[in-house]
Formats: structure tokens, sequence, C-alpha cells
């Protein structure tokens, strides 16, 4: 048990049909920086990623492989534990749509809704996308080449007629206007309510959520044959990771209903609409909100297999360093919108901020202490208006940055912090510290102190985004005590302690060769 309060995030679950890219990093990194900035600010976090295994696309992906289906899933999700190990995420689970415990809550599910009424047999016609996983009306579709329909989203489409198991969502349509309604923060940003709200206007089509013509899935309850719909199956995985459908585990209790789903665009219909649906269907509680994230295209070019442009997160880190690669994800392009990934950009971008900005003060700051004061921490004399507008500033961020944090609106978040950090390099500019050596030294020492706590207080606020150089420069000030607690006056440094040498802790990146000039 716990007095804090608590927080649940996810990651969509994702298909194992192919190696973790750039965009599945993205999401899991956006749901890595919640969650450590929940934890610093005094929550318990339940962070939740994973991989989504059964479906016909994973079964075509492993016969195409040439192993049965299950050690393809192994092997591919595990390629996604290591890619949550590299880019340091600090998931508290990893859950497999493959594990026992999952087929065992989604069954429970299943009979719940089907004893509530809500799921009745007959059989689907209609058109449905592999690459997709989706059904789609004919309305939807457009034209392809000659003779080939397409949907929406480009993906091929077959004509399927089985027997199958629907659930009526048409019986829902006015229940969730009513909810979005209520709820305006459900579905964000803003405009993606709009859609999905008009989507709902539009009429809803009971779904099929069971499937004949093949075997890759979670069996229907006592119905041979039947497999259920990947996405049923899917999106109740973020019931399983909190014990469901035991309802009495404090896990449950502490964390249903999850406070956010963190998607992408792309599948923003299934946790907007199906699973608020479903959920309302077997009497649960729904999530507080589902975040749909914009697109990433590499140099302008949609990001895909074919094209063979696909960014690789592994080569990046390899390449630019890790904390790099997260700060740029979720610096560069406000989040919600697409963004475009280039080299270019990258390089300017962390240098100037990093590099040049964060970098650069901290290194200078703790050399001058090395240099000046023997590498212990100055004593702090009589503030000036200036040490207190500095200080107060950066005393003042957690408010601001919090509140962004809370709308997901993280090149906000960070662009208000590396402001303070500019302010304190224009302050060294101003106070001109190694002149004061000679002509005021306990004025110099006054403000390397007021320098290195205002480092203090940045770094505390840069360790969601960036862990690691964040505990270097935390490390090199002598602070243990890193929460959120600790910003303030609350963790002030003392002065007389001893620093290490001072070490530099981003590195200054090169542009590619291509664009040096
Ligand atoms: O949809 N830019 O899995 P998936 C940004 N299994 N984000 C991207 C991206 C890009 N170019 N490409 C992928 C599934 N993503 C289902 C989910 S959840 C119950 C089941 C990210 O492997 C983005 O988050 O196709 C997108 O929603 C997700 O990967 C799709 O992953």
């Amino acid at each position: 048990m716990t007095n804090r309060p608590s927080f649940y995030i996810t990651t969509p679950i994702y298909y194992v049909n192919d190696v973790p890219h750039i965009g599945h990093a993205y999401t899991t990194l956006a749901c890595d920086v919640m969650a450590r900035f929940k934890r610093l600010d005094g929550y318990d976090v339940m962070f939740l990623t994973g991989t989504d295994e059964h479906g016909q696309k994973v079964e075509k992906s492993a016969e195409k492989a040439g192993i049965p289906p299950q050690e393809f899933c192994d092997k591919v999700s595990e390629r996604f534990r290591e890619l949550a190990t590299a880019m340091n995420f600090s998931n508290d689970q990893f859950i497999r749509t493959t594990e026992e415990r999952h087929k065992n809550a989604v069954q429970h599910l299943w009979k719940v809704l089907l004893e509530k009424g809500h799921i009745y047999e007959d059989k689907y016609a209609g058109w449905y996308s592999v690459r997709d996983e989706a059904f789609y009306a004919e309305s939807e579709l457009q034209d392809g080449k000659p003779g080939e329909k397409l949907a929406p989203t480009g993906a091929p489409v077959e004509w399927v007629e089985e027997p199958s198991y629907f659930f009526r969502l048409s019986a829902f349509g006015d229940k969730l206007l009513s909810y979005y309604e209520a709820n305006p923060d459900f579905v964000m940003p803003k405009s993606r309510l709009n859609e999905v709200t008009s989507f709902v206007k539009g009429g809803l089509d009971d779904l099929s959520i069971s499937r004949t013509t093949f075997n890759w899935g979670v069996p229907v309850p006592d119905v041979p044959g039947h497999i259920m719909y990947v996405w049923i199956d899917a999106l109740a995985n973020y019931l399983t990771a909190v014990d469901y459908p035991n309802m009495d585990s404090q896990t449950y209790q502490n964390f249903w209903p999850a406070n956010v789903h963190m998607v992408g665009k792309d599948i923003l219909r299934f946790h907007a609409v199906y699973w608020p649906a479903f959920l309302m269907a077997a009497g649960l509680p729904l999530p507080k909100r589902v975040f749909a994230h914009g697109w990433w295209t590499n140099e302008g070019q949609k990001i895909s297999k074919s094209l063979g442009n696909v960014i690789d997160p592994f080569e990046l880190i390899d390449t630019y360093g890790l904390d790099a690669v997260r700060y740029f994800m979720l610096r560069e392009v406000p989040f919600g919108n697409d963004g475009d990934f280039s080299r270019r950009s990258f390089v300017l971008r962390c240098n100037s901020d990093l590099a040049n900005g964060l970098g650069n003060l901290s290194q200078r700051t703790l050399s001058m202490i090395a240099k000046n004061c023997d590498g212990f921490i100055p004593e702090c004399s009589t503030l000036t208006n200036d040490d207190k507008e500095l200080l107060g500033n950066v005393e003042n961020l957690l408010d601001t940055v919090r509140d962004h944090i809370n709308a997901q609106a993280f090149h906000h978040a960070f662009e208000s912090i590396f402001a303070q950090a500019a302010a304190a390099d224009t302050y060294i500019t101003v106070q001109e510290p190694w002149k004061l050596k000679k002509t005021d030294p306990e004025r110099m020492k006054t403000v390397l102190y007021v320098l290195a706590e205002a480092i203090r207080q940045l770094a505390i606020l840069v360790q969601p985004i960036m862990p690691e150089s964040a505990a270097k420069i935390l490390d090199q000030l002598n602070v243990s005590e890193r929460g959120f607690d600790q910003l303030g006056g609350a963790g002030r440094l003392k002065a007389g302690v001893e620093l290490p040498t001072p070490i530099g802790v981003f590195p200054r990146l090169e542009l590619p060769e291509d664009d040096a000039a």
C-alpha cells in the first residue's frame, strides 16, 4: 500500500511482424518521459509496453520467415525488449499477448460481453486489410490500380466471407458521443477528438470480433474454430497488465482506469471508439485520456520498408549518443504534429541546446569552481537582484513544466527549461566571474554558487528526458537527492562540499558529410 497518487501510462503493443524502428521508439519515449516525470513528482507509476503477437499479419510473417509463429514471436519480441534497454526506457512491465495471463484476461472479458448480451453470432462479408488488421466499409475504400481497391491508409484489402461473432458497436454511438462531450480531454489533441466525433456521428456498424480462416489467435471460449479478432485481444492487454479479471488485486485497484493511452494517429479509432465501447459494455471504468501523436517522415519521405528508408534507433544511438536521440525526438516537433527526421536538424538542435547550451554552462561553471574555489562548493553571500531573478525563475519552473507535461506538450516543457539555461548563460556574461576573481573574490564565489545552484535544479528537471546526462551533471555537483521535492530551497547545495573533476557531458556532433560545408 502506498499513499502516493497513482499514474498508469501505456504504449501501444507493437506488432512483431517487423523489427522496431524510430516510430516505435518515439511513442514509448513519450511514455517514458511522462513516467519518469511522475515518479520524480511523487507518483506511484505503472508504465506498460509490450508486443502484439497474434493475428493474420504476424502469422503470415512467421510463414515467410519459415518458422513456427510462437518461435517467430519470441525472436522479434526480444528485439523490442532490446530497444527498451537501448533507449533506457523505465517500463515497469513488458507484456506479450501470447502469455497465459493475457489469454485468461481476454477470454474472461469475452464471457462478460457475451453474458451481458453485447455479442451475437452471424456471418461477416466485407473488406479486410491484413496490413492494418482492420475491417473497412465499402464507402471508405479508394481506387488503386485498375480493378484494385485500397484501404484509406493505402493498404491492400481483400474480400472476406466467414462465420463470425459480432460486437454490438452500433448500440454505443450515442453513449460515446455523450462521453466525449462530458470529457473533452478524453481524446487529445483537440483536432483528433473532432475526427473521432465525426466518425461516430457518421454511424457505427457492429464489429466482427472473431475469425475462422486461420488459427493464430486466442480461442473464443467454448466455440471451436473461432479465434478472437486481434484488436479485441490486443486492447485487452491494458487490463491484463493490472491483473484483470482479479479486480480485487491491489494493482487493479491502484491503477485502473489508465491515465493515458499513448498511441500514434493511425490507431486512434481503435482506442477512442472500440475500446471505450468494449469497456462500457463490460461495465468497466474508461481510461482518462487517449493521446494520438503524429507521424515521422524521413527527410520528407514516408518511412517504409519498401522505400528502404526505415530509421534504425539502434544506429542513431550508436552515431549520436542516447540522450541526444531522446532529446531531439521530443524537442524538435510539437508533440501531436507530424515531424520530419533530418540529420541536419538533429545535429544543429543538439549542438545548440546541449553541447553549446546546458553542457557548456555546466562545464564552464564547474571548471571555474575547480580552478578558483579549489573544487569546493563556494560560500554564498548576499544575493543581488540578478541572483534572485535567476534563482527565482529556475525555482518557478516546476509548475510550468508540470502543466506542459500533463498536457503532453513535451516541446514546450523542454523549451521552458532550456530558456533558463540560456538565461544562466547570459548571467555569466553579465557577471563576469573571471574578472571578479581579482576585484571581489567574495562576489565571485556567490556568482559561482548561484550558477551551480541553477544547474543543480535544471539537471533535476531534465532527468525525465536525459536521465544519464542529468545524472552525470548531478554526480559532478555531488548531489544525491534528486526528486522534485529537492527543487528550490529544500535541496540547496552546501558550501564546502568537495566536487569531482569536471567532465564534458554533451559532445559536439558532426553534421552529415554531404552537409558539412
Ligand atoms: O498498430 N511515426 O502496432 P504497430 C510515429 N499492434 N509513430 C509511429 C510510426 C511513425 N512513422 N510508425 C509506427 C499496432 N509508429 C497494434 C497496436 S495497441 C492495443 C495495438 C508507432 O506495430 C505509433 O505509436 O503497427 C503507432 O501507433 C504504432 O507505432 C503502431 O505500431
